[in-house]
């Protein structure tokens, strides 16, 4: 045996013996949040499916700093699974026991300041207390229509600290929620960005979405999270496959700026159901698909920050995909115009929204590739280059998905209330997206973000004031114009509802179907005037009656202020 063979044995003794007393203080403090290598196969989110008519879960939210620096968050069940997929059938009982195993680390990444703790802490009421620090965290139903109050859908007061006892939350999915991807995240102002850019999310499936279009009878299902976090290789040059780009600038928030050239250093890496695809090689993940199987796909844009434009390559050619819902609701199922089935050969997906589409597997010996293609975020936003994602491999014994979709079933129900798209809209309103130098004459001064309703004052959102930005009756129908005067794109986000979009960028669109988050395109100082989106709001649903918010979905700009409260008034 050579010294080096012996010296490598000893350390591996020496490991070995480490072993079960790291495990064993891994488990006193909980264990972390382990996470798979680049380039490894993907493998679903483990699922969660309610059972007669109730889906209970125990959470714990957990932090570790990972080896590169980073600090990772996950929800783990005590069974040690990691940010399950909850599946529930429309009517359920969801019952959530959270628990909150959040610790200080310190910042993910140098030049972010870190946070003092507000407040008192221990003993506060989880349901009042509001309490903003970087270890408080809470839950957002993301798109559900269900109550904005404490142990639903509140974010506004409600506040688990650490040591808290365990949070129960506890609410039933509508009997007419839309079938479809719904997603549960911490929204704590101030402090979204690190626990969501950490990996804190996950999905949540309204079970029946076949019977809101009869071609997706029978077909396997598979869920997608895709999430952002900080660069694994920050400091490593462009790979040499691509062009040259500009010099790298930095923005305001600390992120690769836009060069504009769809290349170069990305502002974040990404993940694909936790397997990262890092910079600058992008090392897709792997999977493998039964050749020419028609799969749908349920893809869930869980980043910070990063927006999506997702296409399917077959030998560098893109693929039809079949969307067939957006933000968990089915193209038809509020009773618009237009077809089950939109056949797209790329779609973009605006971080916080939901994209499910039907999809086929390459045939034999023909390479596939899921990619998310370049978006121009303007002058002021991030960097979000061309990138591949998953390597599609044909495959005749390749596992099937987890679930798979029944045949047969009943369809839904039509809808009991109009077409949004033919409701007369009861009030117009302004809003628009705005940001600032905390010191106009210092350019390295912080930025402030507003969301301001025309007339009022533009301000970062302020969790201690009383007074709502908007009131709204239940029942009614709006108009919103929602202007960018910004250099850099938003995408903008209301809890407890959806929308229609009526126009784009001065283009009449009315899409036949709903969202709730949408992008609101970026100012260029050689535009004439600002650009926008009108949007018509539906507050008909008398779930979302309550005090909730709207803000943008970049968790930097929320965290930054970039929100709004509106309160809907029951109808008497
Ligand atoms: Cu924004």
């Amino acid at each position: 045996m050579g010294r080096h063979n012996t010296v490598r044995m000893l350390l591996w003794l020496a490991a070995l013996a480490l072993v079960p007393a790291f495990a064993a203080a891994h488990a006193a403090s909980g264990a972390g949040c382990p996470r798979p290598s680049p380039g490894t196969a993907l493998e679903e989110p483990p699922s969660l499916s309610s059972r007669d008519g109730v889906l209970r879960v125990q959470l714990a939210v957990r932090n570790e700093r990972a080896p590169d620096g980073a600090v990772r968050y996950c929800y783990v069940t005590p069974e040690g699974a990691e940010s399950p997929t909850l599946r529930l059938q429309p009517g359920d009982l969801l019952v959530l026991r959270l628990k909150n195993e959040l610790r200080a680390l310190g910042p993910s990444s140098a030049g972010q300041p870190m946070h003092e703790h507000h407040g008192h802490g221990h003993g506060s009421d989880p349901c009042s207390s509001g309490i903003m620090s970087v270890v408080s965290t809470n839950l957002h139903f993301h798109g559900l229509t269900i109550p904005p109050v404490c142990h639903q859908d509140d974010v506004l007061k409600t506040s688990i600290q650490p040591g808290d006892p365990i949070f129960e939350y506890r609410f039933h999915i509508p009997e007419d929620e839309p079938p479809g991807l719904y997603w549960y995240h911490p929204h704590i102002h101030g402090f979204s960005t690190p626990q969501v850019l950490g990996g804190a999310s996950g999905a949540l499936i309204v079970e029946g979405i076949e019977r809101a279009n009869p071609e997706l009878a029978g077909l396997p299902e598979r869920v997608l999270v895709i999430r952002d976090q900080d660069l694994l290789n920050p400091d490593a040059p462009p790979a040499k496959s691509e062009p040259v780009v500009p010099k790298m600038f930095i923005d305001r928030d600390g992120d690769a700026a836009n060069n504009g050239t769809g290349f170069g250093k990305p502002a974040k890496d990404l993940s694909v159901d936790f397997v990262p695809v890092p910079y600058p090689d992008y090392p897709p993940a792997l999977l493998r698909m039964r050749p020419g199987e028609r799969q749908l796909w349920r893809v869930l844009n869980a980043c910070a920050v990063t927006y999506l434009n997702l296409a399917v390559l077959f030998d560098r050619r893109p693929q039809p995909l079949g969307m067939v819902a957006l933000d968990g609701v089915p193209l038809k199922s509020g009773g618009g115009p237009g077809p089950a089935t939109l056949w797209r050969d790329r779609i973009g997906v605006p971080p916080g929204s939901r994209i499910e589409f039907i999809v086929s597997g390459p045939p034999m010996g023909v390479p596939g590739l899921l990619v998310t293609r370049t978006v121009d975020t303007g002058q002021g936003g991030e960097n979000d280059p061309n990138r591949a994602l998953v390597a599609l491999r044909a495959d005749p014994s390749a596992p099937e998905p987890a679930a798979r979709l029944p045949a047969g079933a009943a369809p839904l129900p039509p809808p009991t209330r109009p077409w949004l798209g033919d409701v007369a809209p009861k009030r117009l309103r302004h809003l628009y997206f705005s940001e600032k130098l905390s010191n106009p004459k210092d350019p390295n001064s912080a930025t402030e973000f507003y969301l301001t309703v025309e007339g009022q004052t533009p301000a970062p959102f302020d969790p201690h004031s009383r007074q709502p930005n908007i009131l709204v009756r239940q029942g009614d129908v709006e108009d919103w114009i929602i202007e960018n005067r910004s250099t850099e794109l938003h995408a903008f986000h209301i809890h407890q509802l959806h929308f229609l979009l009526l126009d784009w960028f001065g283009l009449e669109v009315h899409e036949p179907f709903l969202r709730d988050t949408v992008n609101v395109p970026f100012y260029d100082p050689k535009m004439g005037s600002f650009p926008s989106v009108k949007l018509r709001m539906d507050f008909r649903d008398p779930d979302a009656v309550g005090t909730f918010v709207y803000h943008c979905h970049l968790l930097e700009h929320e965290d930054g202020g970039m929100m709004g409260t509106i309160r809907v008034e029951a109808r008497r």
